[in-house]
């Protein structure tokens, strides 16, 4: 059993009780273990006590604190973060690359190996020109970690990276004993092989990852925009974004061929908040049922308005 939900309970109590992989709060206050510097850019849905909750029913977890890694563990899975400080942030390459080769040997040694899915939580992400914007730096630093420790573009996970307006970086995974697959979407050219124009080094992500965990199916679905092929699409029009972000997402689904998995989670990062209320009227319409949280985030390209990442499970 593999179960995401929102819960008011304090992140203190959660971690008490059995089963809790992960809890994250979305405020500025990062007191939990795993908190990403996320504002709530609607507050009608999401307010700042509420935490999402990751429950499994995979044996005991365990919990601990090593190589600069904070980790929850069950028998097959386990969730790592790392927090780099805004010192660290000063050289986002070398720090990102730090920072994950601290996660992907941690995993390692914990008998997790395969990561599943990325969360990247970058400051400033848009700063600098050309290719010394601090995601692109940040890219590059993924990527040498990523060949450093023996992984090639086919084993890439899922992944979000987004800006966030506290000082840090924050960089949490969920990876797995057993191997995840990994899929791309036809209408959207891979981004670990976009052209050079969008960086020295690509992207080093895949579009969505399955899994099998105890019974349940799991389909992470990275952050999503509006780009088709390698070109952002809209460019001037939140509608417009929003609309290709969404099919995006839904070819992703039908390509991976779990058009019966229904989108269990979304997270909506938005660069303006003003855009809140035409996102979320947009997105209770077609997914009325579907839990979303809804933050203010810089996205990685400085063209784009909108990020979407979802969860299926079964
Ligand atoms: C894109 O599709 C938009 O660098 O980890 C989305 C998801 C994006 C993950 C990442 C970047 C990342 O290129 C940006």
């Amino acid at each position: 059993m593999f179960r995401q939900y929102y819960s008011t309970e304090s992140a203190d109590l959660l971690l008490e009780k059995p089963g809790i992989l992960s809890v994250i709060s979305f405020n500025t206050n990062c007191a939990a273990s795993f908190s990403p510097g996320l504002v709530a850019a609607g507050i009608e849905t999401l307010s700042p006590e509420v935490v999402e909750v990751i429950e499994v029913d995979d044996g005991q977890i365990e919990r601990g604190i090593s190589n600069n890694c904070h980790w929850s563990q069950s028998d097959t899975l386990i969730f790592a973060s790392v927090w780099l400080t805004g010192e660290d942030c000063i050289n986002i390459a070398d720090s990102t690359s730090r920072a994950y080769e601290e996660l992907l040997k941690l995993i390692k040694e914990r008998g997790c190996p395969h990561p599943l899915r990325f969360w990247n939580y970058v400051p400033n992400i848009n700063q600098g020109d050309g290719d010394r914007e601090l995601y692109k730096q940040f890219c590059s630093g993924r990527h040498d970690a990523f060949l450093r420790q023996g992984f090639d573009k086919a084993a890439f996970p899922a992944a979000s990276a987004l800006g966030h307006y506290v000082e840090g970086a924050l960089i949490c995974v969920i990876a797995a004993k057993e191997p995840g697959r990994h899929f791309e979407n036809p209408k959207q050219q891979s981004a670990y092989d976009y052209p050079r124009q969008y960086g020295p080094k690509s992207p080093s992500f895949a579009r969505a990852t399955a899994a099998h965990i105890n019974n349940s199916e799991i389909l992470f679905i990275s952050g999503t925009a509006s780009i088709l092929g390698h070109e952002t699409q809209a460019p001037e029009s939140f509608s417009g974004q929003l609309d290709i972000t969404l099919q995006n997402i839904q070819n992703l689904i039908i390509h991976v061929n779990q058009n019966a998995m229904k989108i269990a989670q979304m997270r909506v990062y938005l660069r303006h908040p003003e855009d809140y209320p035409e996102a979320r009227n947009r997105i209770a319409r077609e997914y009325p049922d579907c839990p979303v949280v809804y933050t203010h985030a810089d996205i990685c390209r400085g063209s784009l308005l909108v990020e979407i990442e979802a969860l299926c499970y079964s």
